[in-house]
C-alpha cells in the first residue's frame, strides 16, 4: 500500500489501522504492507501502477484520482461544503458512494474516504490576507485541473508540481507559496520556509483509499468484501487521529513562529472561486447542486 506521508502522519496511521483490520478479519491470511514516505513514487505514477496491478493499494488525495474519474471534481470544488460534517454527509451518502463506485470505470477500485481537513494558502515572504494579495504570486498546486483553475480565478500563477519537490521549490524561491491542510504544512516542514499561513480554507480534499482491479480480480468475492469492510472500519479511527493531530500541531506551529492570518474579504474569495464551479461540465454542476442540497 502506497502512502506519501510519513508513518506517524494521520493518513498513514489510518492505513496501518486498515491493514490491522484486514489481518484481523482474515485471521492473518491477508497481509497488507504499508510503504509510507512516498517510497513507491508520487501519487499519479502510483495510481498508474495501481491500474495495472504493479501496486495493490494506495492512499491518495482526491485530486489525484480526478483525472481518471472527472466527476470527482464535484467533491472538492472550492467552498462547496458548509463544514466538515457536511462533507462527511456527502461522502458517506449516495453521492459519495456512487462516485467511489464509479472509479471502476477509471480502472481503480474505491474503498473509502479519509479526512484531510481544509486547505489554505501559505507563503514565504509576503503575508496574504485578501484574495487580491495572491495576484501574480507563483503558487504550487497539485497536478489537478480544478485546482489549477482555482489559482487562475484568484489571479495567481499556478505552478503544478509533485508534492515531493515543494519544500525545495519554496526554499529556493522557485515559488512564492503553496496551499495545503495544516497537518501536511507541518509534517512536510513547509512551515519552516513559508511561515505565513492564511486561514482561507478554500477547499476540502478528502483522501481516497484505492485498490487495484488487477489485485481484486485475483481474490475471492468474500475477500473483496472483507477488504472493503476493513477500509470502512478504519475511517472512524482515522478521523479521530486526524482531529487529535491537528490540535497538537497547531500549538507546535504557533510556538515555532508561524503567523496564522485571518482571511479578509471572505466574500470576494467565494465569488472568484465560483468561476471554477461554472466552468465545470453539466454533470459536475448538477452534482454541485445536489451537494448543496445535502443536509
Ligand atoms: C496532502 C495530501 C496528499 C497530497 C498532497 C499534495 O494528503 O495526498 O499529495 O496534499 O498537495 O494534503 O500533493
Amino acid at each position: 500500500m502506497a502512502e506519501i506521508h510519513p508513518a506517524e502522519f494521520p493518513t498513514a496511521q489510518g492505513d496501518y489501522e486498515f491493514a490491522r483490520r484486514v489481518a484481523e478479519l482474515s485471521k492473518g491470511r491477508i497481509k497488507i504492507e504499508v510503504y509510507p514516505g512516498g517510497v513507491l513514487g508520487d501519487e499519479l505514477s502510483v495510481l498508474e501502477q495501481v491500474q495495472f496491478g504493479g501496486i495493490d493499494l494506495a492512499r491518495v488525495s482526491i485530486a489525484a484520482v480526478e483525472p481518471f474519474a472527472p466527476q470527482m471534481a464535484a467533491l472538492f470544488m472550492p467552498y462547496i461544503y458548509r463544514d466538515q460534517d457536511h462533507m462527511w454527509r456527502v461522502l458517506t451518502g449516495p453521492i459519495g458512494q456512487k462516485l467511489l463506485a464509479d472509479l471502476e470505470h477509471g480502472r481503480l477500485i474505491g474503498l473509502g474516504w479519509f479526512e484531510a481537513g481544509a486547505r489554505s494558502f501559505y507563503t514565504v515572504n509576503k503575508p496574504v490576507r485578501r484574495v487580491g494579495d495572491l495576484k501574480g504570486m507563483k503558487i504550487r498546486v497539485q497536478e489537478s485541473p480544478p485546482m489549477i483553475s482555482l489559482l487562475q480565478s484568484f489571479s495567481a500563477l499556478a505552478r503544478p508540481m509533485v508534492f515531493s519537490v515543494v519544500y525545495s521549490a519554496l526554499r529556493t524561491g522557485a515559488i512564492d507559496g503553496a496551499e495545503n491542510n495544516l497537518a501536511t504544512y507541518y509534517a512536510s516542514g513547509h512551515y519552516q520556509v513559508a511561515p505565513f499561513y492564511v486561514l482561507d480554507e478554500h477547499a476540502r480534499l478528502p483522501e481516497v483509499i484505492i485498490a487495484s482491479p488487477v489485485a481484486f480480480a485475483e481474490i475471492s468475492r468474500l475477500d473483496q468484501k472483507l477488504i472493503r469492510q476493513a477500509a470502512s472500519d478504519a475511517i472512524a479511527y482515522q478521523r479521530r487521529i486526524w482531529a487529535k493531530y491537528e490540535a497538537e500541531i497547531t500549538l507546535i506551529l504557533k510556538s515555532a513562529g508561524v503567523s496564522f492570518l485571518l482571511s479578509e474579504d471572505q466574500e470576494q474569495w467565494h465569488k472568484l472561486a465560483r468561476r471554477v464551479w461554472s466552468a465545470q461540465s453539466i454533470q459536475v454542476r448538477s452534482l454541485l447542486e445536489q451537494i448543496q442540497n445535502t443536509r
